[in-house]
């Protein structure tokens, strides 16, 4: 077995607002591990073009989003942030993966059977090939860790399985070019905290998501204090009140969700939370929760309205970390061409 250098990978859509459920699913880990490890964090504009974008509006996105990462406390010097597009390693490598991984895996995908409806026929073939290109941006780095939301644990596996054929199929040529042991990693999901799958605000069966159609559902990044307290006043709730238990939010997914998304924030677990607002009604965690999404939340939107007011400095970040980001993946991609057997000049 081939020892790998740890290296963390992960990346949000431009397709709209970032919420609350990206801020805890994913970015608080980002945040985190950035302090102790290599960390590569990407806009990946590809996999939003996967739904058709108005290309103003993601061309706007796109920098948002990074405004939006800066704010949160992501650190360009400590890590790469970038767009995917910017370096066309993830395209090439999700190309060979399109032709390693199986039409079987991909038809397991429950993100595409969500996305694509009723009517797949319409969906776009890169909705289906998704998961190849996320194994691709992964992959490009030799990425060892991906912190990411719950809902993207399928992904990952498929990226896994994607990594272990690559390294089973293409065997001898590995070891021909002098490796002795897997060319790629298995990548490891980091899922954690108690807030890995945030809810609808309207609906505690749906995830949050940024193309809900309804802006209840969700607290975007960019609210206004009002927004955000009006939002949680309105989230939808069932008739009991609190209970003093975590076994007691079982089969009540409303309750859960905003007991996780106080403990989340306040960085406490679901019992603390609990042993302070079990037994009493909705209203009072409503009202400390508003208090406390408008304290964490109200400066990143602050932040971010600042940095995107000058798009010149947002566009340096990306360049800057494209270039770090291609001088990672392009060693590798041309290992991977050789490997494949591909005549490289
Ligand atoms: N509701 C959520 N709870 C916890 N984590 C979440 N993530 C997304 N929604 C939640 C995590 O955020 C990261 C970035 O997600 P993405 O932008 O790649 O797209 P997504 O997962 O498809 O998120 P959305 O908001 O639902 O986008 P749209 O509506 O465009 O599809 C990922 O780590 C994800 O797990």
């Amino acid at each position: 077995m081939t020892t790998f250098t740890p290296r963390v990978f992960s990346g949000m859509q431009p397709t709209g607002n970032l919420h609350l459920g990206n801020y805890l699913g994913a970015m608080l880990n980002w945040i985190k591990l950035q302090e102790t490890q290599e960390c590569i964090y990407c806009v990946v504009d590809m996999h939003a073009i996967t739904l058709w974008q108005e290309p103003k509006e993601l061309h706007k996105a796109i920098l948002e989003v990074t405004a939006a990462y800066l704010a949160c406390g992501l650190d360009p010097k400590r890590s790469i942030i970038f767009n995917q597009s910017q370096v066309q390693e993830h395209a090439e490598l999700a190309w060979i993966f399109n032709c390693v991984a199986r039409m079987g895996w991909l038809n397991r995908m429950t993100q595409f059977k969500e996305k694509a409806g009723k009517d797949k026929e319409q969906a776009s073939v890169g909705l289906y090939v998704y998961p190849n290109l996320m194994a691709a941006d992964i992959l490009a780095y030799k990425a060892t860790h991906v912190p990411v939301g719950e809902d993207q644990k399928q992904h990952l596996e498929l990226a896994r399985d994607i990594a272990g054929k690559f390294n089973l199929d293409f065997g001898d040529a590995i070891r021909e070019a002098g490796y002795n042991g897997d060319f790629f990693p298995l990548p490891e999901p980091f899922i954690i905290g108690p807030a890995t799958r945030v809810m609808s605000l309207r609906d505690g069966a749906k995830k949050m998501s940024k193309s809900d159609p309804s802006d209840l559902s969700r607290i975007n990044l960019s609210d206004d204090a009002d927004t955000i307290a009006r939002k949680i006043r309105k989230a939808k709730t069932d008739t009991d009140g609190l209970p003093s238990e975590a076994a007691g939010l079982k089969g009540r997914p409303e309750a859960e969700n905003l007991v996780g998304i106080h403990a989340a924030l306040s960085g406490q677990s679901v019992e603390q939370v609990l042993a302070q607002f079990g037994g009493g009604q909705f209203s009072r965690l409503k009202e400390a929760l508003a208090e406390l999404s408008v304290a964490k939340l109200g400066p990143i939107g602050r932040e971010t309205r600042r940095l995107k007011a000058d798009p010149g400095h947002v566009e340096g970040i990306l360049a800057d970390g494209s270039a770090r980001a291609r001088a990672i993946a392009a060693p590798i991609l041309r290992e991977v061409r050789k490997i494949v057997g591909f005549v490289v000049s």
